[in-house]
């Protein structure tokens, strides 16, 4: 008897000093998204989570909550509760985390990015650059792992009131933002009257009137939404961007060994591809379609302006000329907001920008 309790001893110590790492893992991670599953972020963190799980052998599950679930709808609580751990994992818009970490307003600088020559090329060179370094060490630096980005796209204004070509256009139109301060500002130099509103009470805004337009990407949410439904005017002035980024709890990152850690940041890469090419299909030179096409995952509409004209929008494109006279009458809130991101930043981004010339 006392033999067979030895040797039981022994075997189950072996079984439990070979177990891999991995045999601390959740069964089930959750990943926060803030809009719905159709969206292209929801895509997006689908793409992402399914990799995850294909590439670790099923190791680590995670499992995608959209449309704020785990944020009880308040979309600028993700970071915090990211960072406590009440969630694992989230794909996450900068506009949500800015209020907890001011250099993430630098893309929300408005029409920063839009007057640059190539929008999509500035925006790349800056988050790859030395810009985006310093970004993802502010986001360390308050308490979350970021491995990699995605893309909610360049937010176009829509509403139901008239065509918008010139800030005379916007004057007084009720338009929902989300519930950072630095839109509040922006649209209040337009003329424009700002109402702050979560994503998740947004549509049901839209419907009943509440306001008169907001703004949001053509292909990550307008479309998905169906905002012609509510809105007949789009006006495409790609005033400013949200990069998503995908971020982990520190103590969830560290539990996963190297290896599991390093199929992690390759999944996230990919799904950075993929993400960036759904969010510009149909809006850049051309280059999207091409990687989609390469992965054999084109969506539909493939061309969203016509898309958007057919479902009875008019689609207002500006001219360069145009989005000057947006770029002056803001020029105030960049002023303001420079100094609040951080000179340092503004000036990497510019650099980041130049050397991709
Ligand atoms: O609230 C929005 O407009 C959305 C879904 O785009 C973000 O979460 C930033």
């Amino acid at each position: 008897m006392k033999k067979l309790c030895t040797l039981l001893i022994i075997a189950l110590t072996l079984v439990v000093t070979s177990l891999p790492a991995f045999a601390q893992y959740k069964s089930q991670y959750k990943l926060s998204v803030v809009p719905g599953a159709a969206s292209g972020w929801g895509k997006s963190a689908q793409y992402f989570t399914d990799l995850v799980r294909e590439r670790t052998d099923g190791r680590i599950n995670i499992k995608c909550y959209f449309s704020s679930q785990l944020l009880a709808g308040k979309q600028t609580s993700e970071f915090l509760m990211l960072r406590n751990g009440a969630i694992d994992f989230a794909m996450a818009s900068t506009i949500n985390w800015s209020p907890q970490i001011k250099p993430l307003n630098l893309t929300a600088l408005p029409f920063f990015l839009a007057m640059q020559d190539d929008r999509y090329k500035a925006l790349d060179a800056l988050s790859a650059g030395e810009a985006g370094k310093m970004m993802f060490a502010a986001i360390e630096k308050k308490g979350v792992k970021p491995i990699g980005w995605a893309e909610n796209g360049f937010r176009e204004l829509t509403n139901s009131k008239r065509a918008v070509a010139s800030p005379a256009d916007i004057k007084g139109l009720k338009i929902r933002v989300v519930g950072s301060p630095i839109f509040i500002d922006a649209f209040k130099a337009l003329g424009a009257n700002p109402v702050n509103m979560n994503w998740a009470e947004a549509t049901t805004g839209f419907q009943q009137g509440v306001v008169d337009g907001q703004e949001n990407p053509t292909n990550g949410i307008n479309i998905p939404v169906k905002i012609w439904n509510y809105h007949n005017f789009i006006t495409e002035w790609h005033y400013i961007i949200d990069p998503l980024i995908t971020g982990v709890n520190p103590r969830v990152w560290k539990s996963f060994s190297k290896e599991d850690q390093a199929i992690i940041l390759e999944c996230a890469k990919e799904a950075e591809l993929y993400s960036k090419a759904i969010s510009r299909v149909g809006l850049d030179d051309g280059s999207a379609l091409a990687y989609l096409e390469s992965i054999n995952m084109v969506p539909t509409p493939a061309a969203p302006l016509v898309f958007l004209a057919e479902q009875g929008m008019t689609v207002t494109k500006l001219t360069p000329e145009q989005t000057k006279v947006f770029y002056d009458a803001t020029a105030g809130v960049r002023e303001k907001w420079i100094p609040i991101i951080g000179e340092d930043l503004v000036n990497a981004a510019k650099a980041d920008i130049a050397a991709s010339k």
